[in-house]
């Protein structure tokens, strides 16, 4: 029995600078114009067990906070949510239209190509908190997202 646990935990530790729990794949940034002061953080989350991202930081930022998007009187608004449950295996998207890392009073415009740390804060079920740090890379907008109505 403790040779599996063992294993397990050398293989969690092989996975990558990630590290164990959560997978984050393509990270980015929606770059922003001078003087803009807020700005979202996408990417995709795959937790092995289920686990909940709690928090969010970044230099880059005074406030980071998780959001949502839901309808509220047929529009659709953002607004922040304490955590997003990640269930085990199933990759949770955070795009323009739906979840967002949410990042603001932004120190510094966000321009394109430009790299931004980031530090997720996931939490177990046992309550026990890990922080991922990840790099997110600045794009521009795209087309693709205009449609998306999600503005700032
Ligand atoms: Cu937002």
């Amino acid at each position: 029995m403790k040779k599996i646990i063992l294993s397990t935990l050398v293989l969690a530790a092989l996975s990558g600078p990630v590290a164990a729990q959560v997978k984050v794949g393509d990270p980015w940034v929606r770059a922003t114009v001078p003087q803009q002061k807020a700005t979202g953080a996408f990417m995709s989350l795959t937790a092995e067990k289920g686990t909940r991202l709690v928090e969010a930081k970044s230099p880059v930022a005074g406030v980071v906070e998780i959001h949502e998007m839901a309808m509220e009187n047929s529009v659709m608004k953002m607004r922040a949510i304490p955590g997003l449950d990640l269930p085990p295996g199933k990759p949770v998207e955070l795009k323009p239209g739906g979840y967002h890392v949410m990042l603001m009073e932004l120190k510094e415009q966000m321009k394109d190509g430009q790299s931004v740390p980031i530090t997720l804060v996931v939490e177990d079920r046992d309550k026990k908190r890990q922080s991922i740090e990840i790099k997110a890379v600045v794009r521009p907008l795209t087309h693709t997202m205009k449609k998306s109505g999600h503005s700032h």
